[in-house]
């Protein structure tokens, strides 16, 4: 996936009305979107493809879908039926319920992003002793996109590691829960961004800033 800037919007507001009034700002420097479960839920599905056509832009659905193939396979039609680009997936739930995910997404010629390790304290605990094991688990099953963390660089540079320089890694957690977008991108390919934008009170001003941060 090609993403402009290597900044993903994390477009986490409450309403559609707020999501048209900061990509009315920020959508010239920006092609990729995600979108989870804050939007989602508050406007249902149809968000996603209003964002897409109203900006023409690539949408990555974070419903970070975890529960049994039947179910997963399922979740995933639907998000990319409503024209979701690509959609995250937890790896912790093992092979068989991404591989129902990575099926959806081959039929619809769609992609999955697998999540091995979170960015906040807390995934410290259940989701960082197999964060690696999920990693090569996306590897043995081919999968090239991947999602790790920007607040533990030591960690990100290993998962780099095991999925290789060609896979895709993208970011959460630059700027409010701490990673730094310059350090983060030597290892990832893209940073996904929310607060750090959507809570400024110029998102365009701090959206330039991080771009020059980056040296593109
Ligand atoms: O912390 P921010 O506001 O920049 O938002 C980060 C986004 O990435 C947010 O949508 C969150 O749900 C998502 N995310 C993580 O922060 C950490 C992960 O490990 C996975 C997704």
């Amino acid at each position: 996936m090609e993403v402009k800037n290597k900044i993903i919007l994390a477009l986490d507001v409450p309403s559609m009305e707020k999501a048209v009034e900061l990509m009315d700002k920020v959508s010239p420097y920006l092609d990729t979107v995600k979108i989870g479960y804050p939007l989602v839920l508050a406007e249902g599905l149809e968000s996603v493809s209003r964002v897409k056509e109203e900006y023409d832009c690539k949408v990555i659905c974070d419903f970070k879908v975890a529960d049994i193939p039947a179910t997963n396979q399922k979740i995933a039609d639907v998000t990319f039926q409503a024209g979701a680009d690509a959609i995250i997936v937890h790896g912790f739930v093992g092979a068989d319920s991404a591989t129902s995910c990575l099926e959806s997404a081959n039929q619809h010629g769609k992609e999955i992003f697998l999540l091995t390790e979170m960015s906040h304290p807390g995934a410290s605990r259940f989701l960082q002793p197999v964060s690696m094991d999920i990693a090569s688990m996306g590897v043995e099953m081919g999968i090239t996109n991947y999602v790790g963390p920007s607040t533990r660089l030591d960690r990100l540079g290993k998962i780099r590691q095991i999925i290789g320089k060609d896979s895709f890694l993208i970011s959460p957690g630059v700027g409010v829960q701490g990673g730094n977008p310059k350090d983060t991108l030597e290892f990832a390919d893209a940073l996904i961004i929310g607060r750090s934008i959507y809570l400024a009170p110029d998102p365009v001003e701090i959206l330039e800033s991080i771009i020059d941060s980056i040296e593109l």
